[in-house]
């Protein structure tokens, strides 16, 4: 079951400078950064709560780190902007199958490893009305707090 938004991802050409501007703007502060090298993306964690399931809401804030990545071709094409929406849920694997048996194409045989060392999968935009639809289930209990990268 899905039971929250876990996060929203912003496509931007500059982390450090979209980072700051979500500071100076709004005050929200950097909860963890990392290199997806699979995903090819250098990416903020903002947290905006926390939620009673364990899990919480994020702004994730995406920089290509290759200009042939999902994020890389979308910016290259749309600009800066929102990229995709995330549900949180505690079975991504069940919730996955149960989606995919409705007609929707899941972009991924197994969920792969996101954000905090979640396991994720991706719903195509074509099935969802427009929109990229990842799914999360976070780590129990969540992996690293810090803000350095690795
Ligand atoms: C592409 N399209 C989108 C879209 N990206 N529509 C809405 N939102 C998006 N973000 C549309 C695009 O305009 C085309 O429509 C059509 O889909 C095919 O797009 P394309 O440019 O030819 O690109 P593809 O087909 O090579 O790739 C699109 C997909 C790709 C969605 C398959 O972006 C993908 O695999 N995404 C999942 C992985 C991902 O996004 N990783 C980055 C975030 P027209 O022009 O034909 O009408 S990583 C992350 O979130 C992490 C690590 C985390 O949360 O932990
Ligand atoms: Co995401």
């Amino acid at each position: 079951m899905l039971t929250r938004i876990d996060h929203i991802g912003i496509a931007c050409s500059n982390l450090d400078a979209t980072v700051e501007f979500y500071r100076a703007t709004y005050g929200f502060e950097v909860f963890h950064t990392e290199v997806n090298e699979e995903q090819g993306v250098r990416e903020a964690m903002l947290k905006i709560n926390g939620t009673s399931d364990g899990g919480a809401s994020y702004l994730q804030l995406l920089e290509p780190t290759r200009e042939d990545s999902a994020v890389g071709k979308w910016l290259a094409k749309n600009g800066e902007g929102v990229h995709h929406i995330a549900f949180g849920t505690a079975d991504v694997d069940g919730d996955a199958e149960a989606i995919r048996g409705k007609g929707v194409r899941v972009l991924y045989d197994e969920p792969r490893i996101g954000s905090m060392g979640s396991r994720i999968t991706f719903l195509h935009p074509k099935d969802c009305h427009g929109v990229l639809t990842e799914l999360v289930t976070s780590a129990e209990p969540p992996a690293d707090h810090s803000s350095a990268e690795h």
